[in-house]
């Protein structure tokens, strides 16, 4: 007997099914599992080929059947949330972007000029080396360690343009993926969301250490120094630069000190994350003086930079991977396999922002006109701060302590609203957050603080 078969047509791929198959109901088209269901075989078209009876089915399956609907980010989704809200008291105090009094985005004046600079130049567009430009290279490690830093002229610090901050951990997963198998990385409770996404992507197990005390709304010190320890030796130990995320506490110069006490007891290696540096104090010397501390003990460490915020160049994804080695040899190498993982990732990074931090950094004048408008945007910042803490002080009769808000630093405000109440705070008040209770201050104005203070009180009285 003639087998009869089932040539399944459709815009999507087709596919051609035994009858077995078919009347199992379900047939895997994907070796992941992809399937698809007769009720959704539509219409059956019957013809003869060869003497065989075949059927020819449209279908609306996709070949994606099996993909779920991912979730959306926790801190990029909330901007998705914030523009398809209509209300005109909305704020978006979500993803760390900083806007003027006005609530606008903000290019900076030293990036216009150095765009002009590059215009007038007639710079072409070849393609940068795998590591990146060498002159925002040089720059970039000469911002984070000081230019008169022994370790550069030593040659001792590997440096690769990243694709911003995310880019560059990213990197650097990688790296110890490759070459620290099986090494975990700690890192901080609470932190930076994407810090875990990252680390998973790139298979390297991490687990966390004390950072914040709700009960003080500060720094949990002694959790996070007996974690640090008892963590097994030779652990990558992620810290904040400066402005830690989500929290804004950061440790003080002498507790950074006994930081760096057990790591070097632990021969664990630090790896900082600096995505602020200049935006928290508004000082890049004072933002890199945790980094420096460590570089100047003699430690190997790992340094992920970000250009993103202190040089508003959010989109154009600048930033870079330092690694700080015991040699000049070693960091030879370390950089050579760094660009070994960045090939087949990226291939090579994007030379506009490069090429912007390279013309601002190396020119005097902009680089002070730079640090101008640095300083004015921190001082933005700790304006609303102020504001905000006074508006709450003056409004809340509960006699409920407000002042963690002014021990706080960098962009961000972290409220210790629950997710009920952060819940609260978009649904009632069109105040877009994210839902561990961080605000950023950077996306408020003085003129809003007032109001905000009314939807935090509310959702923190009211809401369990
Ligand atoms: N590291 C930390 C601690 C950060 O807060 C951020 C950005 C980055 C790295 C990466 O930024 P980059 O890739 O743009 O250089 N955090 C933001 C944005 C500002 C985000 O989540 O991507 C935030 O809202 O938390």
């Amino acid at each position: 007997m003639a087998s009869t078969m089932l040539s399944l047509a459709s815009s999507a791929p087709s596919a051609s099914l035994s009858m077995h198959e078919f009347h199992k109901g379900k047939a895997n088209l994907w070796s992941s599992g992809l399937s698809f269901n007769r009720e959704k075989i539509n219409p059956l078209i019957i013809t003869k080929s060869f003497g065989r009876t075949s059927m020819v089915a449209a279908v609306n399956v996709s070949r994606f059947e099996g993909i779920t609907m991912a979730p959306p980010d926790p801190i990029l989704g909330v901007s998705e949330a914030f523009k398809a809200d209509t209300n005109e008291m909305k704020l978006n105090l979500g993803v760390g972007a900083y806007r003027t009094e006005e609530l606008h985005p903000y290019v900076l004046n030293v990036v216009k000029k150095a765009e002009n600079l590059m215009l007038e130049r007639g710079e072409n567009k070849e393609y940068l080396p795998i590591e990146g430009l060498a002159a925002f290279n040089k720059v970039t490690a000469e911002l984070l360690f000081g230019a008169d830093n022994p370790l550069i002229e030593q040659q001792k610090v590997a440096t690769v343009q990243g694709l911003s901050g995310t880019g560059s951990l990213r990197l650097a997963a990688a790296l110890i993926e490759r070459y620290s198998p099986g090494a975990q990385v700690l890192i901080s409770s609470p932190t930076w969301g994407n810090h875990k996404n990252i680390f998973n992507d790139a298979r390297v197990p991490w687990s966390e250490y004390r950072y914040y005390d709700p009960r003080t709304v500060g720094l949990d010190f002694e959790g996070m120094i007996a974690d640090i320890k008892a963590a097994p030796e030779g652990s990558f130990v992620l810290l904040h630069g400066c402005a830690h995320n989500p929290t804004g506490i950061d440790p003080t110069p002498e507790q950074w000190g006994k930081i760096a006490d057990v790591i070097q007891e632990k021969n664990h290696i630090p790896f900082f994350d600096v995505a602020y540096q200049g935006f928290a104090s508004g000082s890049l010397d004072e933002d890199a003086a945790s980094v420096r501390l460590f570089a100047a003990r003699g430690l190997e460490l790992l340094v992920a930079q970000s250009y993103s915020k202190n040089l508003g160049l959010y989109a154009e994804r600048i930033g870079a991977m330092n690694v700080v080695c015991a040699s000049a040899d070693a960091a030879a190498r370390v950089k050579s396999q760094l660009k070994r993982l960045a090939r087949p990732m990226y291939s090579n990074p994007p030379i506009h922002g490069a090429r912007i931090v390279a013309n601002v950094v190396g020119d005097p004048a902009l680089f002070n006109e730079w640090k101008a408008e640095m300083e004015m945007m921190a001082g933005r910042i700790k304006n609303v701060r102020q504001k905000l803490y006074d508006s709450l002080t003056a409004k809340d009769k509960s006699g409920k302590d407000w002042s963690f808000i002014l021990k706080q630093i960098g962009m961000f405000s972290f409220t210790g609203l629950n997710k009920a109440q952060s819940e609260n705070m978009t649904n009632k008040w069109h105040v877009y957050m994210t839902k561990d209770g961080r605000i950023s201050l950077a996306g408020l104005s003085l003129a809003k603080c007032e109001y905000l203070a009314d939807a935090i009180i509310d959702s923190f009285h009211n809401v369990s």
